[in-house]
């Protein structure tokens, strides 16, 4: 660099040529820019680098740019509470999604019949709780490549929790059945299945160990070699493989998969008024019902639909309702905590600060031989418990 430009600005240009963050070298080229002495023997460089900072400062705009240009897809629901999503797949007539959203939550009357090209959402009440209901546009052949938004329609399958799969009872069931379970499948989304049992745990040591760990793992001690030829094939070679109980090499490709995820679905036929879908309805039950464990019938033309479907829902995610008592007055609304859960897991929910000084808690069950008992952090709680934590 020119000595005409003085030492404090050559030691500024430096500090620039150092500079890693944008925001730095902005500021050092500006501060360099301001201790040049502007004459003649100056003007290229003082020209040089304010066009150097012009691009600075268009590169710092264009990442801020993409930075908030980040639109977040109409596809994407937040969730609220527990998220149910109506799938269907694409027909005309439609499968009667909508028509049973409006139903059970009054949302997007003026949407029946029409085709749905974005999601609707509504809030579907049940004694007190209110399950978020997603009426996802229909789901067409190959959207797991991406046809019919179907990428992002999926992405938000992903991040449910629970997949209500309505069929046209007048329809092929296996048609509308077999087109959805290929796209779920292909998104990496398993419906009614348990994760398999089994870890990979990256470890330091430079081989794969495998420890079948229980009877039933023991089995299929023969597929050694096999399992950890296809952990190599993934870029692992040095792990342990902890068995849990008989898997398949699909499972250990699934457990070797990041993206894979594990939901539960339930059965939905619409349409029950219509002619012979009665019997369909009963075929559908004789077939499936080793898959899924909840199939309903329903028919928005003579609202039939189980009063019950909270309940069920909740039973089926396993979910318990516990209900909150604050100097002697139950809360109307449940919390909704995982089956099992213990005092601990309520007081946390609450708030942390009633963890840290909890001091004990009262249950008021109906029905039990004591129906309102003293007790502490890691009592086990039952659905429609009543609790009241006292702190310290
Ligand atoms: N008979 C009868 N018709 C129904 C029932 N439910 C929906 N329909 C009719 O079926 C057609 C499609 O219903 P929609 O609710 O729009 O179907 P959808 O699944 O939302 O359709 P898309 O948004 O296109 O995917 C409409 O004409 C509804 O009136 C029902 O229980 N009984
Ligand atoms: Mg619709």
């Amino acid at each position: 660099m020119s000595s005409n430009i003085g030492s404090e600005a050559q030691a500024k240009y430096k500090e620039y040529l150092d500079a890693t963050s944008i925001d730095e070298k902005i500021k050092k080229l500006e501060q360099f820019l301001s201790l040049i002495p502007k004459h003649k023997a100056t003007e290229k460089i003082v020209a040089l680098n304010k066009s150097r900072l012009a691009k600075l400062k268009r590169e710092k705009e264009d990442r801020k740019r993409k930075s908030t240009a980040k639109v977040v897809s109409p596809f994407s629901i937040k969730k609220e509470g527990i998220q149910l999503i109506f799938i269907s797949d694409y027909y005309n007539p439609g499968v009667g999604k909508t028509a049973l959203l409006n139903f059970l939550t009054g949302a997007a009357k003026d949407q029946i019949g029409s085709f749905n090209a974005l999601p609707e959402v509504g809030i579907y009440k049940y004694e007190g709780i209110g399950f978020q209901i997603v009426d996802m546009p229909a789901i067409m052949e190959d959207a797991s490549k991406g046809v019919g938004n179907g990428k992002e329609i999926l992405a938000q399958i992903r991040a449910c929790d629970l997949i209500c799969i309505c069929i046209d009872l007048t329809r092929n069931i296996g048609q509308q059945l077999s087109l959805l379970k290929t796209e779920l499948s292909n998104a990496d989304i398993r419906i009614n299945e348990e994760p398999p049992p089994l870890d990979i745990e990256k470890t330091g040591s430079n081989k794969i160990q495998i420890f079948y760990l229980t009877k039933q793992a023991k089995e299929i001690i023969d597929l050694t070699d096999r399992i950890k030829e296809i952990i190599r094939a993934n870029g692992i070679v040095n792990c342990v493989v902890k068995v849990n109980g008989k898997i398949t090499i699909d499972q250990v490709l699934d457990t070797l998969n990041p993206s894979m995820v594990y939901k539960k679905a339930i059965l939905i036929g619409t349409k029950g008024d219509l002619p012979h879908t009665e019997e369909k309805f009963e075929l559908m039950e004789d077939q499936y019902s080793d898959e899924f464990p909840i199939i309903i019938g329903t028919s928005v033309k003579k609202a039939m639909f189980p009063d019950n479907f909270g309940e069920i829902i909740l039973n089926y995610l396993e979910k318990i309702k516990i209900y909150t008592m604050n100097a002697g007055i139950v809360a109307e609304k449940p919390l909704l905590v995982n089956k099992g859960a213990k005092v601990r897991d309520v007081a946390l929910k609450i708030h942390r600060s009633f963890l840290e000084k909890f001091d004990f808690a009262t249950v008021i069950r109906e029905g039990a031989r004591q129906e309102r008992k003293r007790v502490g952090l890691e009592y086990k709680l039952k659905d429609e418990d009543i609790v009241e934590i006292h702190i310290l």
